[in-house]
């Protein structure tokens, strides 16, 4: 099975020290920016749209579009605005990247800010993560004293430097203008759009935001060639992706692999499920996605055929649930995430998710009533569609999809709590 894993970004993260520049450049590392640096601008840019890959951050936008789409230069400032926000409930692939092999990002951002004609690029981080701030700031510094960043990158008379900039810790700054918000210094609440950051981003400035991991792939796609990356993943969704896998597999942790992977064959690499237990539900794209279930193990982990399936492939956060777990106590954490993190600037997902929460609750606690599931369905069709950023429909999808699933354990919610049909002791891997 091991031969199913593409280890490209995940290659030497077992090296001892992988994450300084000695140990990347062993491993080719920085040969793409000097092959950039080479190139026109608009050949790089060409050569990622060529690739056909799409953002790795939960939307799946094809990454040299949207460079595309940046208004045209004016003399003025142009921003690269790397999206590493991850906060997305199981998704665990930007931290162990940047922690493992920070320069794959740095020499992504070298060469995508050379490609947009961007001199000064920010790496947006989320607020906890002090370990990899420490890192990632190491990181620029190393490159910086190489000659990587600065005024003269390769010798070559560019200009392009990072600034790494930790947030507060608040979910909705992963929403691309609620983070440029909180870049320029304000609370961060998403932006209406149009207009996209791409014709006025950071400062109403021309910017890209883009997803750790679609920046960390841009060396590859350089120094490779774009029909490398194609000749991996499906005709729509080419490449690779970082899958993780959490919960209750034997062995959890990040997985490489062709977009278009299966559950059944990652589950399988992970060592299957923990032993004396089966898989009852999980989620492709974290909790932000509906969930599937054991009918679902051979769906192709790619965009288009997991929405054909239903859901997302959102950010590749598998998180896996079995026989133990209570679905509506699962669901019911996430609706209290959301509740919390709503940043409350429209009303159907402001109070909607402050009454999801309060029934999803009392289901929990064995004290729902006969119209509760109703009512849940109802605020939820409230919600979707009429939010006015994608928090609002997250917050939904994993209510609906449970409820079409497994409505039973809802309705079991009206006489018995959860602890007692499914015992927390049970569920917990250690
Ligand atoms: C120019 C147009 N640009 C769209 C750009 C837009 C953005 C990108 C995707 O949500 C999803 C969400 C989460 N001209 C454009 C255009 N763009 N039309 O394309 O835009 P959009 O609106 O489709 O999505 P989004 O707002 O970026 C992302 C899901 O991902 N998700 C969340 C993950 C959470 C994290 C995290 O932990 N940090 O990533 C997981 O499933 O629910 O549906 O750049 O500007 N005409
Ligand atoms: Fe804020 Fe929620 Fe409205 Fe998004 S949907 S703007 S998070 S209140």
């Amino acid at each position: 099975m091991t031969d199913t894993l593409t280890p490209i970004l995940t290659k030497f993260w077992d090296d001892p020290r992988s994450w300084t520049l000695e140990t990347y450049r062993r491993h080719r590392g920085y040969e793409a920016l000097e092959k950039a640096l080479a190139m026109e601008p608009q050949a790089i840019i060409d050569a990622v749209k060529d690739s056909s890959i799409r953002g790795r951050g939960g939307a799946g936008f094809p990454t040299g579009m949207k460079w595309s789409f940046m208004s045209p230069p004016d003399g003025g400032p142009r921003y690269l605005v790397v999206n590493a926000d991850e906060s997305e409930p199981g998704t665990c692939k930007d931290t162990p990247l940047m922690m493992a092999n920070p320069h794959a990002l740095i020499e992504g951002v070298a060469i995508s800010s050379y490609a947009i004609g961007c001199e000064h690029a920010f790496i947006y981080l989320r607020g906890e993560l002090l370990h990899v701030y420490r890192r990632l700031l190491r990181a620029v510094e190393e490159a910086r004293e190489a000659g990587l960043l600065g005024t003269d990158v390769g010798g070559k008379g560019v200009t392009i430097d990072i600034t790494v900039h930790a947030g507060a810790g608040a979910y909705i700054c992963g929403e691309e203008t609620a983070l440029l918000d909180s870049l320029e210094g304000r609370r961060g609440q998403p932006r209406l759009k149009p207009p996209f950051p791409g014709a006025a981003g950071l400062y109403a400035r021309p910017t890209s935001v883009n997803n750790v991991e679609s920046i960390a792939s841009v060396p590859g796609i350089i120094l490779e060639g774009s029909d490398w990356f194609k000749g991996m993943g499906t005709e729509k969704s080419t490449g690779f992706g970082i899958f993780s896998l959490s919960g209750h597999v034997a062995n959890p942790g990040q997985f490489e692999a062709p977009l278009g992977i299966t559950m059944r064959e990652l589950i399988d690499l992970a060592g299957g499920m923990r032993q004396g237990h089966r898989l009852k539900f999980w989620t492709p794209g974290g909790s932000s996605t509906p969930i599937f279930t054991d009918e679902h193990l051979d769906v192709p982990l790619d965009f288009d055929s997991v929405a054909a399936a239903g859901s997302m492939l959102g950010t590749r956060a598998l998180q896996v649930f079995d026989e133990t777990v209570s679905v509506v106590r699962a669901v019911a954490r996430w609706t209290d995430f959301y509740a919390h993190e709503s940043c409350g600037k429209c009303t159907p997902c402001r109070e909607g998710t402050w009454w999801l929460r309060q029934i999803m609750n009392r289901i929990e606690n064995g004290e729902g009533t006969q119209d509760d599931i109703d009512k849940l369905v109802d605020i939820c069709d409230n919600i979707l569609g009429r939010s006015f950023c994608a928090l609002g429909d997250a917050a939904t999808s994993p209510i609906t999809s449970a409820v079409q699933y497994f409505r039973e354990e809802f309705e079991a919610g009206m006489h018995t709590p959860a602890h007692v049909l499914f015992p927390p002791e049970r569920s917990v891997l250690f």
